[in-house]
Order: structure tokens, then sequence, then C-alpha cells
């Protein structure tokens, strides 16, 4: 299987005016997850025990094996962000009422729910992804993980909604303040009838 780019949900330029720019898109999604996905068919081409697997299958199988860690690396990020441009929205931060209910029946409030994801994602030391996850007990968390992991490989549930807390997702629109990205994808970028949705297909 050939892995290609996925195109964006939206206009490249569609969510300037919310705090992400043009060109963070040419260089997020056209050269950085470009790059992960030109790299992870290079390392499939090159080894006949990964041919014809798919993403989540090279994912749990590269997962821990040292061997393959550049595999997993790849997999990992081309998984993680195919998901996360459907994370945002140009018409972000609404929350719908069955996602909200249950935010405010796991979490205490909303509030709650922005103040645990912001730790995360300010807290998850050097590069890595914040998450919001339905365990597999059937409440809401939320998590971090570091580089290229994901809940996927971790076993502790399925993904509703992640933010990208590597430097390259935010060095351009917020420079150093990842707090300030992060309250930004919360409030105006947050694609939170994708995580609607993902919560009810669980
Ligand atoms: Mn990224």
């Amino acid at each position: 299987m050939t892995f290609t780019l996925p195109s964006l949900p939206f206009a490249p330029g569609a969510l300037a005016a919310r705090g992400m720019c043009q060109e963070t898109f040419e260089f997020h999604h056209g050269k950085h997850h470009q790059a992960y996905v030109t790299a992870l068919n290079g390392l499939v081409d090159k080894n006949e025990a990964l041919k014809g697997k798919t993403l989540e299958e090279l994912i749990k199988l590269a997962h821990g094996r040292e061997d393959l860690t550049p595999v997993f690396n790849n997999a990992g990020q081309h998984w993680n962000h195919s998901f996360f441009w459907n994370c945002l929205s140009p018409s972000g931060g609404g929350i719908p009422g069955e996602l909200e209910k249950k935010l405010v029946s796991d979490f205490g409030s909303v509030d709650k729910f922005k103040e645990a994801f912001k730790a995360a994602a300010v807290g998850q030391f050097g590069s890595g992804w914040a998450w919001l996850v339905l365990g597999k007990d059937g409440r809401l968390k939320v998590s971090k993980t570091a580089n290229a992991g994901l809940p996927l490989a971790t076993g502790e549930g399925k993904a509703l909604l992640v933010l990208d807390v590597w430097e390259h997702a935010y060095y351009i629109d917020f420079r150093n303040r990842r707090p300030d990205f992060t309250d930004n994808f919360l409030a105006k970028l947050a694609n939170y009838e994708f995580a609607a949705q993902q919560l009810a297909s669980a």
C-alpha cells in the first residue's frame, strides 16, 4: 500500500482570521505532513514484512519495536496529522449539545475540560499531542503523547479530538506561546462537531 497526503478539509487560508494562517498550512500540511508520508512509503518499500498493511496495522506492529522505530514515528505522524486536520474548522469552537452533556458529566463542566486539555497541551514537555479520548471505561478523558504517540498505540481508548503541540504547529502564528495557541484552538478552531461524530460512532 502506498500512502498519500490527504487534502485539507478546508482551503489553506480558511482559518487565517481565526489564528492559523495559510503559511502555517503550506509548511505544516504541505511540507511536514508530506515528509512523514514520503518517509513512510520509503520504509515500507524496502521491507517485505510491511507491504500491504494498513496504516493502523503498521502502527500496532511497529509500536514498541526498537527495530521499527522509524516506521512507528512516520506512521504515527501520518495518522495524527490526518486526524488533526479534521479537528480544525473554519466555524470551530461551538460544542454540540450531545458532546457538551458528556463533557459536563465526565469533567464537571466545559471549562474544566478546557483546563484539563490546556494543562495536557502545555505540560507536554517537548514535541507531542494533546488528546480528548473516550476511555475503555466509557468516560471521556484528556491525555498527552510524546512525539508520534497516539491512543491507538497506547490502547487507552478512542481518539475524539487532538491538538498538535510540536513547535512547527504554532511557531508561525504564535511564536513560542503554546498556551495562547491552545486557548485559541479550544475557543476558535476546534471542530467539536467532528469530535461529537467520533463519540457517536464509538
Ligand atoms: Mn505537526
